[in-house]
């Protein structure tokens, strides 16, 4: 099993997933000044079912052991990214999960000029014109797309993230999962502008670690309170640690290269 303490974390899950040990891996830091500017990224991001309670059912959520994890049920009004951003098709949702820090200077897996966010969400999508479903899409190249957005702390709760953080208190034992009540505004955990974001070829930033990762990191954050990030640290993981830190250290990019959909 991998986790993201010494003996079996980062550093080491390339001897049981060869994968993690390639050249194209995730997350990166990002340094804003060498990203290009590219104008196939201005082509507006087209969402579909980001902007309603994307299921009328309740949505799962799960303690997964290394995160939260909100499964998007795959039913008709699932949210997808049908097209733009420079994405080459449309990407269906399947899950959301997040990446956190023990304290409020680190927690983010993509880095700013070095700069940690204290929690950071990543919402995974497949592309549904090549591939029928997650499984046949997620050790392809550009099989996936994952969204990634900064969090940063607020004075006020993000009512956003209150069906997760309320469904939280029910979660702390690995494996366990709960039907939230609430619906969840995929479009409210997004930044306004979606149109600034950073873009690059990566992989799944845990084992197996897959290279099939087009990556879109948004520019700006989006708000969570002190005390619903503290929410987060209280799960424990499936060493019965806290779980928190479960973020893997940005690698290099070793020649690929940062678009920029900003000039
Ligand atoms: C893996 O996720 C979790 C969507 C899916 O199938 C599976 C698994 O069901 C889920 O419980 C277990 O860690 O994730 S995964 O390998 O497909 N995966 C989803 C995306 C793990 C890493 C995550 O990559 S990330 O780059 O967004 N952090
Ligand atoms: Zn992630």
């Amino acid at each position: 099993a991998w986790n993201y303490q010494d003996d079996e974390g980062p550093n080491v899950w390339k001897n049981s997933y060869p994968i993690c040990g390639r050249s194209q891996q995730s997350p990166v830091d990002i340094d804003p000044t060498k990203s290009i500017f590219e104008a196939k990224l201005s082509s507006p991001f087209v969402f579909g079912n980001y902007d309603k309670p994307y299921s009328s059912k309740p949505v799962k959520i799960k303690n997964n052991g290394h995160s939260i994890e909100v499964d998007i049920l795959q039913s008709a009004d699932v949210p997808v990214i049908v097209r733009g951003g420079g994405l080459p098709g449309t990407y269906r949702g399947v899950q959301l999960h997040f990446h956190w820090g023990s304290t409020n200077n680190q927690g983010s897996e993509h880095t700013v000029n070095g700069r940690k966010y204290p929690i950071e969400l990543h919402i995974v999508h497949y592309n549904t014109d090549r591939f029928r479903e997650f499984g046949d899409a997620v050790a392809q190249s550009e099989g996936l797309a994952v969204l990634g957005v900064f969090l940063e702390i607020t004075k006020e709760d993000n009512p956003a993230l209150s069906p997760i953080t309320d469904a939280i208190k029910t979660l702390a034992v690995p494996g366990s999962s709960t039907w939230s009540t609430t619906a969840l505004e995929l479009d409210e955990l997004l930044p306004k502008s979606t149109h600034k974001f950073y873009r690059y070829s990566g992989s799944l930033t845990t084992p197996p670690c897959f290279e099939s990762v087009v990556w879109t990191v948004f520019q700006d954050p989006v708000g969570i309170s002190e005390n619903q990030l503290m929410e987060f640290r209280r799960m424990f993981d499936s060493d019965k640690n806290h779980m928190e830190n479960n973020y893997r250290p940005p690698l290099s990019m070793n020649g690929r290269t940062l678009y920029s959909s900003t000039s």
